[in-house]
C-alpha cells in the first residue's frame, strides 16, 4: 500500500525534506521537486517481466505508457517493457500510471516501492512529467543506444515519494530557424531534449529578414524565394505545412505547445524581397543574408500589406492547436511610433479574428492590448509595467539572463554578446518576479529561453549554447523560487553530465559545475 499523503500534510510534517541538500540531494532530479521523500527500503528492480499498466484507456494516456516504454527500451530485458490496460484489482510488480482526482493540472505522484512504480495524476500531462521523473531516477546508461544492454542492468530505482508540480504555466524555449534554418528531425531532436526538463512550450520564429520558413500556400514565393536562404549565404529551406503539422504532432505528444512567430512589421526583408507589392515603393528588396536588425519593415499604409497578413495568419492559425499566435513586433526603427501602434492593433484584430490571442515582444506594450495578450519582456533596460497595467500577462525572456545565444564568457567562439556574458550561474541565480520593479509573480505567464541563430549554423552550435542554461531556465520555470539554491544545483546539473553525453548532446562544460 502506498503511502500517499496529502501535499500539505507532508510539507509541514517534513519542512527539510523541500531541496534535499542533506542527505538525499534530491537524486539529482532537475527541475527539483516540490517533495522529495525517500522511502524505506531497496527500491524497484525492472526486469524483463516489467510491465507497464496503463489504467486510463484514453489516447494521451496510452501514448505516455508507449512513450515509458520507449524510453526504458532494451534496457530492462529482450524486448522494451509491455503496455497493458490496468487490472480491476493493481497487480504488484508493474510500473502503473493512474488518472486520479489531482487538481493541480501539471502535477503528479511518483511512488516506487520494491513491489511497484506508480504515477498519478490528474491529467495527463502530469503523467508526462512523472514519466520523466522517473526516467531521472534510472541510470544515465538508459540514453545511450550504444551502450549493450546487459552493462546497463541491473536497473534500480530509489524508494521514494515525489509530489511534483510547476510554479509556471508557460515553460518555454524559443528556436530562431529564419537566420538559420534547422530541419525536421533537428527540430525533432530539440523537442526531445527539452520535453527531459519538463518544458512545455516551443516558440517558432519563423520569419525574419533572412528567411521565410513556412509555406504559406496563397503566397508562394515567401518560401520559393524568401526561404531559399539564410546567414552566410546558404540554401536556407523551409516547412511545408505537413512538416509544420507533423511538428506539432511529435510536439503535442511530449506535452509541448508550438506557438509560431510571423515577426511584423520589421524583420520582414525575406517577404519583402518575396513580393515586390508589399513595398512602399513597390519594387522588391535583394534577400538578405547579414545579421543587422532594424532596417526592414511592411508598408504599413497599404491595403495589401493587410490582406497578406490575414493570409499568413490564417493559414498559420488553421494548422496550429496553441491559442497564441506570435505577431513578433520588435525592433521597428523605421516608422513613426503612431504608425507602429496603428499597425499593432490592427495586426491583433486579424489575430483575434482567426480565433487566436496575440503574443508580442515587449515593444508592442503602447498600443491597446487586448486581454489576454501576452507580452515577452526581453530588453534588459525595459519595464513591463505599462504591459501589466493593461492587462497583458508577462513571458519572462529577459536577454541578460535568458538569452541562450550569448555567450557564456569572452573566449566563446560563438554567440552574440550585446546583452550580457552569461554564465551557468547568471542563467541560474535570478527571480522572474524580481526583474524589474512593478511585475510581481501574479502577473507572469512564465518563462522562456530564446536562442537566436546569426551566429548558430548547426544543431552542434544550438546545443553548446542551451546545454546546460536552458537547464538552469527549466528548473526556473518549474521548481518554487525558495527551493533552488546555485551552491545546490551545480551539483545536480554535475550529476546530468552522463545523461548529457549519452544523449549525444555537445554541451558546454562549466568549470563552476562539477561534472561526473
Ligand atoms: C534581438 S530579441 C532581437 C533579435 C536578435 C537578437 C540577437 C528580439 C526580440 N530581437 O532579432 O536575433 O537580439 O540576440
Amino acid at each position: 500500500m502506498a503511502l500517499v499523503l496529502p501535499l500539505a500534510v507532508m510539507t509541514s510534517a517534513h519542512p527539510g525534506s523541500f531541496g534535499q541538500t542533506a542527505a538525499a540531494p534530491a537524486f539529482d532530479l532537475i527541475p527539483l521537486p516540490r517533495v522529495v521523500e525517500p522511502r524505506q527500503g531497496d527500491g524497484f528492480v525492472l526486469t524483463p517481466q516489467t510491465v507497464i499498466y496503463v489504467q486510463d484507456r484514453s489516447a494521451d494516456a496510452q501514448r505516455i505508457g508507449q512513450y515509458l516504454s520507449s524510453v526504458i527500451g532494451i534496457a530492462a530485458g529482450p524486448e522494451p517493457p509491455r503496455v497493458e490496460p490496468a487490472r480491476s484489482s493493481p497487480a504488484a510488480g508493474g510500473i502503473h500510471l493512474r488518472l486520479n482526482d489531482m487538481k493541480e493540472p501539471e502535477g503528479y505522484e511518483l511512488t516506487v516501492e520494491a513491489t511497484a512504480i506508480t504515477i498519478a495524476a490528474g491529467r495527463p500531462a502530469g503523467l508526462f512529467y512523472g514519466v520523466q521523473t522517473l526516467r531521472q531516477l534510472l541510470p544515465a546508461l538508459i540514453e545511450f543506444e550504444a551502450v549493450r544492454a546487459d552493462e546497463k542492468r541491473p536497473l534500480r530505482v530509489p524508494a521514494v515519494t515525489i509530489v511534483d508540480h510547476p510554479r509556471f504555466r508557460w515553460r518555454g524555449a524559443m528556436l530562431d530557424v529564419a537566420r538559420h534554418f534547422f530541419s525536421v528531425d533537428e527540430v525533432k531532436r530539440y523537442l526531445d531534449l527539452i520535453s527531459i526538463y519538463k518544458l512545455n512550450r516551443l516558440h517558432l520564429h519563423l520569419a525574419d529578414d533572412q528567411g521565410w520558413r513556412i509555406e504559406i500556400k496563397s503566397w508562394p514565393n515567401l518560401t520559393r524565394h524568401g526561404g531559399s536562404t539564410e546567414v552566410g549565404g546558404g540554401p536556407g529551406g523551409f516547412y511545408t505545412q505537413a512538416q509544420y503539422s507533423e511538428i506539432i504532432a511529435y510536439a503535442r505528444d511530449r506535452f509541448i505547445e508550438i506557438v509560431p512567430e510571423i515577426d511584423m512589421p520589421g524583420h520582414t526583408n525575406a517577404a519583402l524581397a518575396s513580393y515586390a507589392e508589399l513595398n512602399c515603393d513597390g519594387k522588391a528588396r535583394p534577400l538578405y543574408t547579414g545579421i543587422e536588425v532594424g532596417f526592414s519593415a511592411l508598408c504599413v499604409d497599404k491595403e495589401i500589406t493587410y490582406r497578406f497578413i490575414d493570409d499568413v495568419v490564417r493559414e498559420i492559425a488553421a494548422l496550429t492547436p496553441s491559442r497564441y499566435f506570435h505577431i513578433g513586433g520588435d525592433e521597428v526603427k523605421t516608422l513613426t511610433p503612431e504608425q507602429y501602434v496603428r499597425f499593432i492593433e490592427r495586426v491583433q484584430k486579424i489575430v483575434q479574428s482567426h480565433g487566436k490571442q496575440v503574443v508580442g515582444w515587449d515593444e508592442i506594450a503602447p498600443a491597446a492590448l487586448a486581454p489576454g495578450t501576452l507580452v515577452q519582456h526581453w530588453r534588459p533596460d525595459g519595464s513591463p509595467t505599462a504591459a501589466v497595467s493593461k492587462g497583458a500577462r508577462i513571458v519572462m525572456s529577459v536577454a541578460n539572463r535568458a538569452y541562450l545565444d550569448m555567450k557564456y564568457d569572452n573566449s566563446t567562439p560563438i554567440g552574440l554578446n550585446w546583452a550580457a556574458n552569461i554564465e551557468v550561474r547568471d542563467s541560474y541565480e535570478w527571480d522572474p518576479a524580481d526583474v524589474a520593479p512593478g511585475i510581481s509573480e501574479s502577473a507572469l505567464e512564465g518563462v522562456e529561453a530564446p536562442i537566436w541563430s546569426e551566429t548558430l549554423g548547426s544543431m552542434r552550435d544550438v546545443e553548446f549554447m542551451a546545454f546546460p542554461r536552458l537547464v538552469a531556465i527549466a528548473e526556473i520555470g518549474w521548481t518554487r523560487e525558495d527551493g533552488r539554491k546555485w551552491e545546490e544545483f551545480r551539483q545536480r546539473l554535475g550529476a546530468h553530465g552522463p545523461r548529457f553525453t549519452a544523449l549525444g548532446i555537445n554541451f558546454y562544460r562549466a568549470a563552476s559545475v562539477p561534472w561526473k
